[in-house]
């Protein structure tokens, strides 16, 4: 057992529109080679939400108004780092959506909506390649359910796995 020394804040932000999620595939850093919604570290001086508007707009080039969706707590075995990340979520957003350095976004359909509605073109969204905790509490995201949830990964070979996980209606 360790103490939490340090908390490390980051934020994840999701444009959902017309039955669509925008993700980006992360193409270089941590979590690289999955698809997350778009953000990172929260500087000193920085509002959660602030840094969340920054992270979207250099990763995806828009801005959005963004709301306030949920609160996820990853600790990891070992480590006395509990990483906390604040959760946005926007229907609309302003600006052209461009790949960058970072990120390259794409637009993936939700689970079960109407086959022939707009986003029936987009293919579903990629759980397989995305952190494995993402399909517990992505629903509650889509259902615009404040939520809260904590998740303990655990060494397994050279990476991280969840073993114990709880996410809720906040
Ligand atoms: P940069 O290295 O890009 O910030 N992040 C996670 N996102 C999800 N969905 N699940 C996790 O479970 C995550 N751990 C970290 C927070 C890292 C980005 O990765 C997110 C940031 O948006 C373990 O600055």
């Amino acid at each position: 057992w360790m103490p939490f020394e340090t908390r490390k804040l980051y934020t994840n932000a999701f444009i959902v529109q017309d039955g669509k999620v925008l993700l980006g595939y992360k193409k270089r850093g941590f979590g690289k080679h999955k698809y997350n919604g778009f953000g990172g570290k929260v500087e000193d001086g920085e509002t959660s939400q602030e840094a969340a508007l920054r992270e979207l707009e250099e990763e995806a080039g828009i801005t959005a108004p963004l709301e306030y969706a949920g609160t996820l707590l990853f600790l990891s075995e070992g480590s006395d780092v509990a990483f906390h990340i604040d959760i946005y979520r926007a229907e609309e957003y302003s600006g052209t959506i461009a790949e960058t350095d970072e990120m390259r976004p794409e637009w993936f359909a939700l689970p079960s909506i109407n086959p022939q509605g707009p986003e029936a073109s987009s293919p579903s969204i990629p759980f397989a390649q995305m952190w494995d905790t993402d399909v517990h509490w992505m629903p509650l995201l889509f259902s615009k359910t404040a939520f809260v949830g904590r998740a303990d990964f655990k060494r397994e070979g050279d990476v991280f796995a969840p073993h114990k996980w709880w996410f809720g209606v906040s």
